[in-house]
């Protein structure tokens, strides 16, 4: 199967290169971006300019609206050949917010699957977060699958030189494009019916040590999903594997009995293994989430930060102080 990769703004430009670092073929690579200095550090082969909204021309407003669909329709000469597009974007800025979902819309329809990997913004980046998921409904809805990284959530570091979700980030799209390009096309499609099992997935990454112990790295992984959602709502598991040497089916099924005994029941579930004359690692993608359980998990992590900043933790008894002072809208 022939795919497009498409990074859209500035976390999606990153996330595009951070994957051609690891070996995605920058041929099939689109950068999307409204700036110049990020899309000329690029090194995907495509780029898309385009001009930045001018206050005139407000993310929003109709004309806003259309500029940013003649945006989308500028990237379709590059992804046109192609039966499945990977986009990536971070949510919370302009660009990315804006474009993502109409360049997913674009590309998608019901023989050419699109999912996204999307970042969120840090816990710091408050109303950014908030823009970020309204910004998440619209890609969720324009997606087969939206694969999040929260950018707040704990990560396991595998080099400590990188951004650690990036790198989690940039494995799970060199495994899912790979696959994707070489694989039997029904391997794929079973791929693509787990990770659509809801909206939302999540992605973890571990490196294995011998094939002996590829339990003990289900275990690694899956301690570090890519976003706080609880791993027991799972309904389903992709496991990518690269190594020197294909898992066999004993390690397969013990790599499944580790997946869902963390999960606490039973997954839909599918394996691959690529190979790589380096080192062994695993992504296992997490499905069958749902918007609104982000959103659950993201008040959640809302109350906890204003908690620590009011010093409930230290009892609101001694501070005189409500416990909640904080209530978040509803979307
Ligand atoms: N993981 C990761 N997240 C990033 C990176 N760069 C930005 N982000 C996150 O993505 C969110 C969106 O930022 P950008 O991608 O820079 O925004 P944009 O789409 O270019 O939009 P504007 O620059 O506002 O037009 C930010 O709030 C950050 O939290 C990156 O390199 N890696
Ligand atoms: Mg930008």
């Amino acid at each position: 199967m022939q795919i497009a990769i498409v990074g859209v703004g500035g976390a999606g430009n990153s996330l595009l290169s951070r994957a051609i670092s690891e070996g995605v073929s920058p041929k099939n690579c689109v950068a999307v971006n409204t700036d110049r200095g990020q899309l000329s550090e690029s090194n995907a082969q495509n780029k898309v300019l385009f001009a930045g909204s001018s206050s005139s021309s407000r993310v929003g407003s109709s004309e806003g609206r259309s500029r940013i669909q003649s945006l989308a329709q500028r990237v379709a000469p590059f992804t046109r050949e192609s039966d499945f597009t990977i986009l990536l974007t971070g949510l919370g800025g302009v660009t990315g917010t804006s474009a993502a979902p109409l360049i997913a819309q674009l590309n998608r329809d019901e023989v050419r699957p699109v999912v996204s990997i999307v970042a969120l913004p840090f816990i710091h980046e408050r109303e950014r977060r908030f823009v970020a998921l309204r910004g998440l409904k619209q890609m969720v809805e324009a997606c087969d699958c939206t694969v999040v990284i929260d950018n707040a959530a704990e990560f396991r570091r595998v080099s400590d030189s990188e951004r650690a979700a990036d790198e989690t980030a940039g494995f799970a799209v060199r495994g899912l494009s790979e696959v994707v390009a070489v694989g039997r096309p029904l391997v794929s499609h079973r791929i693509l019916k787990i990770l659509s099992l809801g909206q939302i997935a999540t992605v973890c990454f571990a490196p294995v040590i011998s094939n002996e112990r590829v339990q003990s790295a289900v275990i690694d992984a899956l301690r570090t999903p890519s976003a706080s959602l609880p791993v027991s709502k799972a309904r389903g598991a992709v496991l990518l594997y690269r190594g020197v040497e294909p898992l066999s089916t004993g390690q397969a099924s013990r790599a499944y009995e580790a997946v869902s005994s963390l999960i606490g029941h039973d997954v839909e579930f599918v394996h691959v293994s690529t190979m790589s004359a380096a080192s062994s690692s695993l992504s296992i993608f997490l499905t069958g989430y749902s918007y609104d359980m982000v959103l659950g998990a993201f008040v959640e992590m809302i109350e906890d930060l204003y908690d620590m900043e009011y010093g409930t933790d230290s009892g609101p008894a001694e501070l005189g102080l409500p416990v909640r002072l904080y209530q978040m809208e509803g979307p």
